[in-house]
């Protein structure tokens, strides 16, 4: 089911890739050839266990989460995709900045019912590490297909995990998701009303599970990797008596660690964060701190309570203590942009294009179109993509292939890369991003991905030189 090859040299099964001895023999031959992450992926609707119910889910190879897959710069990942629904499905590999055209990261493609993909995808050698994850991306299904379990990770260790002081930490990953089920525990369908917000789920887990123990040794470090695999869920992260030590965001590692009492995680964002022990022996629980992100409309399922995620617990004490680096990983900022372009959010009442009886949401007033390129740039163009958002919901905005840098209130980008930034309700988010590869089309979305397939999504063309 998952394995790593190096074309035309060996095959080596299992999730615990590959023997020493095997490595050796791969580093050898490193140069000549380029290793290979291959695997099947096939989504169908599974019954599993979610928490402490059984759950008609829609699940990949029977597991919610997906198998979470690693890959290295540098390797080909080739994955063939089976749709096992009866519905249309495809894949998106959220944050990989490769390219976004024929069978690589394209999420235009839409495979039929019972019908396969085969996904070929290059990842440069000079692509950085960090969490990115695969889900569907089918307008009008994606968010029927995420919040129904259809999510995985897809780690790429690179220059983060050089640095010894964080190799040294344990590693967890933690996927959020929610999940609405009838009592026979059937995903529920939204209302109108429940699509328009964006669906939340009431059934909260982390790697399908709720509550779940991690264990982190006194005197040591652990490093939590965070996906908000939610289709539309907001968490507010908070750990009793412990701060975050982020050191990565979607796209990469931070200049330096930042230290936090919270994290703000919305639908489609990754935080890396490093947790120092150094309390008494105990237990300290993960919260799910309350965030309103739609105003105006009574708050319910948009106004998360506080909520436990999950629960750290100490066991035994580390053999030695270390400080984080002050230096992680160097972020340039991008140099200044040639042209600033602005994308007003329409949604809410007033503000969407009424289509059908239903309310859709639209960029720039055009709901999505696939066959319409709505913001074509040049390829080397760097710059300045504005989103304006006079509604009184949170947008969490996110554009496919080419991360972005975030425009801080001083002017100037902030050291750290994004491929989804959150456009707080009544407010304006600027970000700067550089097309220096990849021509072809790709898209730009809301990742409420209720939005999403209401119309909230744009076509982006990168355009090589003629
Ligand atoms: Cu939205």
């Amino acid at each position: 089911m998952y394995s790593l090859t190096r074309r035309g040299f060996l095959t080596a099964g299992g999730a615990l890739p590959l023997a020493i001895g095997g490595l050796s023999r791969l580093r050898a031959a490193e140069e000549v050839d380029q290793r290979v992450v291959e695997l099947d992926l096939t989504a169908q609707q599974d019954w599993v266990r979610l928490g402490n119910r059984d759950a008609y889910a829609y699940a990949f190879n029977g597991l919610v989460p997906g198998p979470a897959i690693e890959a290295r710069p540098g390797d080909r990942l080739l994955i063939h995709f089976h749709n096992g629904l009866v519905e249309p499905s495809n894949l998106h590999y959220h944050g990989l900045h490769v390219p976004s055209t024929g069978s690589a990261d394209n999420a235009m493609l839409s495979v039929p019912p019972r019908e396969s993909f085969n996904y070929q995808i290059d990842i440069p050698s000079t692509h950085p590490g960090g969490i990115f994850w695969y889900h569907p991306h089918v307008h009008e299904f994606a968010a029927r297909q995420v919040s129904r379990g259809l999510a995985g990770t897809l780690i790429v260790r690179g220059d983060l995990d050089q640095i010894p002081e964080i190799a040294a930490a344990p590693e967890q990953i933690i996927v959020l998701q929610d999940f609405a089920l009838d009592r026979g525990g059937v995903p529920t369908e939204p209302g109108i009303m429940e699509k328009m917000a964006g669906r939340e789920g009431d059934l909260v887990t982390i790697n399908g599970r709720i509550n779940p123990t991690i264990l982190i040794q006194r005197g040591g470090w652990i490093r939590l990797r965070f996906l908000n695999a939610s289709s539309s869920r907001f968490y507010r992260l908070g750990l009793e008596e412990h701060s975050f030590h982020v050191i990565a965001t979607d796209g990469g590692a931070l200049a330096a660690p930042e230290e936090q009492a919270e994290i703000l995680l919305a639908p489609g964002e990754r935080v890396d964060a490093m947790v120092e022990a150094t309390r008494p022996d105990a237990s300290y629980r993960l919260i799910n701190l309350p965030y309103r992100r739609v105003t105006g409309m009574g708050g319910g399922p948009t106004t998360s309570a506080p909520m436990v995620l999950a629960t750290l617990t100490y066991r035994g004490t580390a053999d030695q203590t270390w400080n984080l680096p002050q230096q992680l990983v160097s972020v340039d900022p991008l140099p200044g942009p040639s042209s600033l372009r602005t994308f007003q959010l329409g949604s809410g009442m007033g503000m969407g294009v009424m289509a059908g009886g239903g309310m859709t949401f639209a960029i720039n007033g055009r709901t999505f179109n696939p066959d319409r390129v709505d913001t074509r740039v040049r390829l080397n163009a760097v710059e300045d993509w504005e989103f304006v958002n006079p509604s009184t919901m949170d947008h969490p905005m996110h554009i496919h292939t080419n991360p972005f840098q975030v425009i801080g209130s001083d002017g100037a980008p902030i050291r750290a890369w994004k491929d989804v930034v959150v456009v707080p309700a009544r407010s304006r988010v600027r970000v700067r991003t550089a097309f220096r590869d990849f021509v072809g089309r790709t898209m730009y979305h809301c990742h409420i991905l209720d939005h999403e397939d209401l119309g909230m999504m744009g076509v982006l063309e990168i355009q090589g030189n003629i």
